[in-house]
């Protein structure tokens, strides 16, 4: 017989075998059946408590209560605790095809993690707790120094001079309600931060200002604004939006206590939230200190895990020669850049070991989708009296790292531009990179400006003709020392004027 034959008599056994062709379970980790039939066996448990889903895995019996129930076609979301204990977690939820989940119980501090294999079975495995709940400390005491703290104080993001609510989460606090905010109102897709605890009619316990509460909704929604997702501070919206769909939800609660915040990955889609601690009195500014942890936090419930290298270990303190961090690492260290850029990545720096993409898993594992284009052909450059350009007619957003964002002029003589093009962002996420193109598409002049998010132009000298302004996500250095376009994501708006005769197209 030859070898050959031996392998296809072989494969041909296994194949005939399904005990054969199962895969191997580790010990800690036991089949509790298909997807169709765990699926079924805990809509009994929510019809009837009594007829309790029960697994006795590694001398523990892994059994729970449910909360939230929700299921819609082939979807299904299920939330609760641990049976034996409150101070737990347990998240189920899938389709047809695919369930995955935990039970988390945070006195015992063990987890259980269920998934599915490719043959369409549901595993449930012992994992280690940080494995679900990769900040989980309880042992949290604030390591910083007064000196840390103190730089962190001190600085914070600047907002530009154009930053005026060309979308509603962009600028300054104007007095709004803390208790209605939205950054994209109407969106099915809903992340509600949970402000109740941390504030009283509409005002912030504590000290905490209503503008450094307004800050801490408006940095995670900056770090979510490519998505068509809505974070809100609003508990009708998110009522609302769980109604129709608990799969497209995500809370996480703000308290007022010291503590390292934590959330259980993937755990958007269902009520299981995240935690935000933060003490109004340890120092740092509430507003960014708590938006930046928030961003990080919702990351883990969206299902990204922690960016590691070197410095830093297990969260990553970025590269200080390009202001740069993966929010999913330590944004501590870069809080007092000046022109600190927090974004999310897949791993292309030096030391990276986590190679997950973290805008493949938002919008493809959790299915949130991208927002759609603002600016997919190109729109003419709108000048104001004199040729000036201001950053309420002229703004716009990258909102994929595949995106060009054009603005068309024409001159009918010589003419000089001056134009300066801003983040517009609070918790920025883009380095904006401007390339002037003529009618020949010959490049007439690019900016990015190095170590800064912001591009310009001074005194570019211009012949009559037709010129493309177009905007694109920026890189710097190289993606394993610096930072590429991979997260260079959001809003940018520009200010200056073009002097000379503008044809009539662009007059406004
Ligand atoms: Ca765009
Ligand atoms: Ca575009
Ligand atoms: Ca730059
Ligand atoms: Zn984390």
């Amino acid at each position: 017989m030859s070898t050959r034959k031996t392998l296809t008599i072989l494969l041909a056994a296994l194949s005939s075998s399904p005990a054969m062709a199962q895969e191997i379970q580790p010990a800690n980790s036991i089949d509790i059946g298909t997807v169709e039939s765990v699926k079924k066996s805990f809509a009994a448990q929510h019809a009837n408590a009594r007829s309790m889903v029960a697994h006795s895995i590694a001398g523990k019996l892994v059994a729970t209560k449910i909360t939230d129930y929700f299921e819609k076609g082939d979807a299904l979301s299920i939330s609760g605790t641990a049976l034996e204990t409150e101070n737990s977690t347990f998240v189920l939820k899938g389709s047809k095809k695919k369930l995955y989940g935990y039970v988390v119980n945070y006195d015992t501090m063990r987890a259980f993690e269920f998934t599915t294999n490719s043959s369409g079975k549901v595993i449930l495995t012992e994992v280690p707790i940080k494995k679900i709940v990769p900040d989980l400390d309880p042992e949290f005491r604030d390591t910083r120094s007064e000196e840390m703290i103190a730089a962190a104080a001190a600085v914070h993001p600047k907002y530009s001079p154009m930053a005026n609510r060309q979308a509603v989460h962009i600028g300054p606090y104007k007095g709004e309600d803390i208790r209605t905010l939205q950054s994209k109102p109407g969106s099915p897709w809903v992340f509600y931060l949970n402000i109740s605890q941390v504030t009283s009619n509409g005002v912030p316990l504590n000290g905490v200002t209503k503008e450094q509460m307004y800050r801490a909704w408006q940095s995670i929604a900056d770090q979510y604004s490519m998505l068509n997702m809505n974070v809100t501070t609003n508990v009708s919206v998110y009522n609302a939006a769980k109604a129709a769909n608990i799969l497209r939800t995500g809370v996480i609660n703000f308290v007022n206590r010291d503590g390292r915040s934590y959330a259980p990955l993937h755990s958007f889609g269902t009520t299981s939230a995240g935690t935000l601690f933060r003490n109004p009195a340890s120092g740092f500014d509430y507003g960014y200190g708590i938006g930046m942890t928030g961003a990080h936090e919702v990351g883990h419930q969206m299902g990204a895990n922690h960016d590691r290298g070197t410095p830093g270990g297990e969260y990553f303190q970025g590269i200080p020669a390009y202001q740069w961090c993966p929010i999913m690492g330590n944004y501590w260290y870069g809080a007092s850049w000046a022109n600190q850029l927090f974004t999310w990545s897949k791993g292309e720096y030096a030391s990276a070991t986590n190679f997950e993409d973290d805008l493949k898993i938002m919008t493809v594992e959790e299915s949130v989708p991208y927002r759609a284009d603002d600016n997919p052909t190109s729109k003419p450059i709108v000048f104001g009296t004199g040729g000036t350009i201001d950053a309420q007619a002229n703004f716009g957003q990258i909102e994929r790292n595949t995106d060009t964002d054009s603005f068309t002029f024409t001159l009918s003589s010589l003419g000089t531009l001056n134009l300066r093009i801003d983040p517009l962002e609070y918790l920025r996420m883009l380095d904006v990179d401007a390339t002037v193109y003529n009618s020949s598409n010959a490049v007439v002049a690019h900016s990015n400006l190095g170590v800064h998010r912001s591009a310009e132009f001074v005194n570019l000298s211009l012949p009559a003709g037709s010129y493309r302004l177009v905007i694109r996500g920026g890189a710097e250095g190289t993606p394993s020392n610096g930072f590429s376009n991979y997260s260079s994501l959001g809003y940018y708006g520009m200010k200056g004027s073009l002097s000379g005769s503008v044809v009539a197209a662009n007059a406004r």
